[in-house]
């Protein structure tokens, strides 16, 4: 007989989840290390209970934001190189609804995360209970239902012994590198706290592989043909290439083919700036390097690219008439976007293998073309150290010479979180990347808000190394909440907000578009009704002090140089404060090298977008469809 072992459905999951590992390359770790919660109706004594009898093996995070942990539990998990992640346990009603959010985010970048939202009663004995969505037409519908688009699984578990099965398939999928994002296990309240008689193997220690499969002989062969065949390659590595940790693969491959490496958002930092090979980022926020190549290139190699609109120019960067697309990808979904020719297989197994075949057949790209890039990305580099040059340092600085204070500061240890605003295009373009995960934006979801929770999760991943969260005023006021936690555990993490009164970055779109910056300056309200008034005078860095935080005001750039250097050296949380100049005005970063589709009003009374349509035309008539 087997033996059991009485529990609630709460505590067998928390002892299950503490018992589960991740392996990959001989490594293995604790898949769930921790669990992020707040309490209410719904958890409190459910999990809050079994989480309080099992602190040993569960440890417990206490957060402000049900959104905001989940971004934790995504930095975490992408620091941790997605073997190892955070369970988030909520109460039913907004508190689980705070998660779909985080839970998008998450699956969008194929991030592991598990979601254990509280749920209604399954037994039903008296709805509505408090938080309760009733839907008329539908007695199992709850609001946790709003998470199944957003989950890579979801199960609700209605009765204990469900559990069993629900969990391991669970950890298949947060385990699976084609498959993982948010894992959802929606928990019936009554079901939480219901004993049942569960079979002693449920809790014993259990390892999951994390696969690197290898290319299918044929689809390899055909690869290795098509390099071989391109005058103008490049590669575009993307986030599958840090996923895989196959960075140095990548090296090996561009250093023994000669081919160029251009970046998304997600894959920058697969080279070194400094690498020969690595020309930047592609796309509407790439540099004019890697954007020419893109335009000339007849053979475009998509590492681990999920090929979004910002890479692709909405469809109009990949001019060359003869181009075509090999696309390395563990997601056959992915592998066979753009009509390219699909190569199935981790990125690291799959850049090694072409690698050798490649090597075998002595290949390697036209000297001529390697000169061009390399004299093209040193005329590149010139635009950047002229935009972070300071003529002035008693003036307040420019956004790029921010950028230009931090790139003089770090090295490689330092980790930079970002994700909306003006930012990701600045530091697409201008950002020096010195090692494999320096450079991390959230760019699959742009989410305002992300970057400060990120920053605690990452910091718990490398807490040796100095975490910047880089965030802009309007982004700030998202999501300013998690500071408390960093400060209540002592997470030291460093914050960098850049004040400029408002959405820089949509304020620019928006009149590019016609759109004349409509509600994207916080300004006070004129006598005409419009947001054109004196800036609004909200102190943000009084702010961030009132929850916590050290925090060093910087009105010039020489206040910025000696501030950045002592959050740098700070060992608890410190926060850096500067206003940059020319308050809604762009950024003063090159501007964009390709376009970016946002669709301009059709009719219009207002000359702006009138104009503004007559451009849009003319952008759209260049977009390609490949076949
Ligand atoms: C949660 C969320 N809401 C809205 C947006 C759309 N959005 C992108 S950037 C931006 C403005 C960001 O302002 P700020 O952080 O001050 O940066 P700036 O543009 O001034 O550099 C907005 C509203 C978003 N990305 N995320
Ligand atoms: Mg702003």
């Amino acid at each position: 007989m087997t033996s059991t072992t009485r529990l609630t459905v709460a505590q067998a999951l928390v002892r299950f989840l503490s018992a589960q590992y991740t392996e990959r390359d001989g490594v293995r770790q604790r898949l769930i290390q921790a669990t992020w919660g707040i309490f209410g109706h719904g958890n409190v004594a459910g999990l809050g209970q079994a989480l309080l009898e099992h602190t040993d093996e569960m440890p417990y995070h206490q957060g402000r934001n049900e959104q905001a942990m989940v971004h934790a539990a995504v930095g975490y998990a992408r620091q941790s190189g997605r073997l190892s992640t955070h369970a988030v346990t909520t109460s039913i009603g907004p508190g689980a609804t705070n998660l779909v959010t985080g839970a998008a985010l998450a699956t969008i970048n194929h991030l592991p995360v598990l979601l254990l939202p509280g749920d209604v009663f399954a037994t039903r004995p008296a709805d509505p209970v408090l938080q309760q969505l009733e839907v008329p037409y539908a007695g199992d519908v709850s609001v946790n239902d709003c998470l199944r688009p957003v989950s890579k699984y979801f199960d609700r578990i209605t009765r204990p012994e469900a559990l069993i099965p629900s969990a391991l398939n669970a950890m298949r999928v947060l385990t699976d590198p084609v498959e993982t994002g948010a894992v959802t296990l929606a928990l019936p309240q009554d079901v939480q706290a219901e004993a049942y008689d569960w079979p002693e193997e449920l809790f014993a220690e259990r390892t999951w592989t994390v696969r690197r499969p290898g290319a299918d002989p044929e689809e390899l062969a055909g690869a290795v043909h098509m390099i071989r065949a391109a005058k103008r390659p490049l590669v575009i590595a993307g986030g599958g290439v840090h996923h895989s940790r196959a960075e140095e693969a990548l090296a090996e491959f561009a250093e023994t083919t000669g081919i160029p490496v251009a970046s998304t958002q997600a894959g920058k930092g697969s080279l070194r700036h400094d690498h020969p090979q690595d020309v930047g980022g592609v796309g509407h926020t790439g540099t004019a390097t890697a954007d020419e190549l893109a335009r000339t290139a007849d053979l475009v190699i998509g590492v681990g690219t999920r090929y979004t609109d910002f890479t692709t120019a909405s469809g109009t960067l990949f001019g060359n008439p003869d181009v075509r697309f090999l696309n390395l990808n563990i997601a056959p979904f992915d592998g066979h976007k753009l009509a390219g020719r699909p190569l199935v297989a981790d990125a690291r197994s799959g850049l090694e293998e072409l690698t050798e075949r490649l090597r075998m057949h002595g290949h390697r790209v036209a000297p001529s073309y390697a000169t061009e890039y390399t004299e093209d990305k040193e005329r590149w580099e010139q635009r950047v150290d002229a935009c972070y040059e300071v003529d002035e340092p008693d003036t307040r600085p420019t956004q790029p010479q921010v950028l230009g204070v931090l790139d003089a500061l770090v090295d490689e240890s330092d980790i930079i979180i970002n994700a909306a605003g003006s930012l990701p295009g600045d530091l697409h373009k201008l950002w020096r990347t010195r090692s494999r995960d320096q450079y991390h934006l959230e760019y699959g979801y742009s989410c305002m808000g992300y970057e400060i929770p990120a920053a605690i999760g990452v910091k718990t991943a490398a807490p040796d190394r100095p975490v910047w969260a880089l965030v802009g005023d309007g982004t700030y006021l998202m999501m300013p909440t998690e500071i408390v936690t960093a400060v209540q555990e002592g997470v030291a993490i460093k914050l960098l907000i850049i004040q400029n009164h408002g959405y820089a970055s949509i304020g620019g779109l928006s009149e590019s578009v016609g759109g004349e910056r409509f509600g994207t300056a916080y300004r006070y309200r004129s006598e005409d009704g419009t947001h054109t008034g004196p800036p609004l005078p909200v102190d943000l860095a009084a702010n961030a002090a009132s929850l916590g935080m050290r925090v060093l005001r910087a009105k010039t750039v020489r206040d910025l140089r000696e501030a950045l250097a002592e959050a740098r050296a700070a060992d608890t949380p410190t926060c850096v404060y500067v206003e940059t100049q020319t308050a809604d005005t762009v950024s003063g970063a090159p501007p964009a090298q390709a376009w970016w589709d946002v669709p301009v009003a059709e009719t219009a009374t207002r000359p702006s977008a009138v104009k503004a349509r007559e451009l849009y035309e003319r952008h759209v008539s260049t977009r390609r469809r490949h076949l």
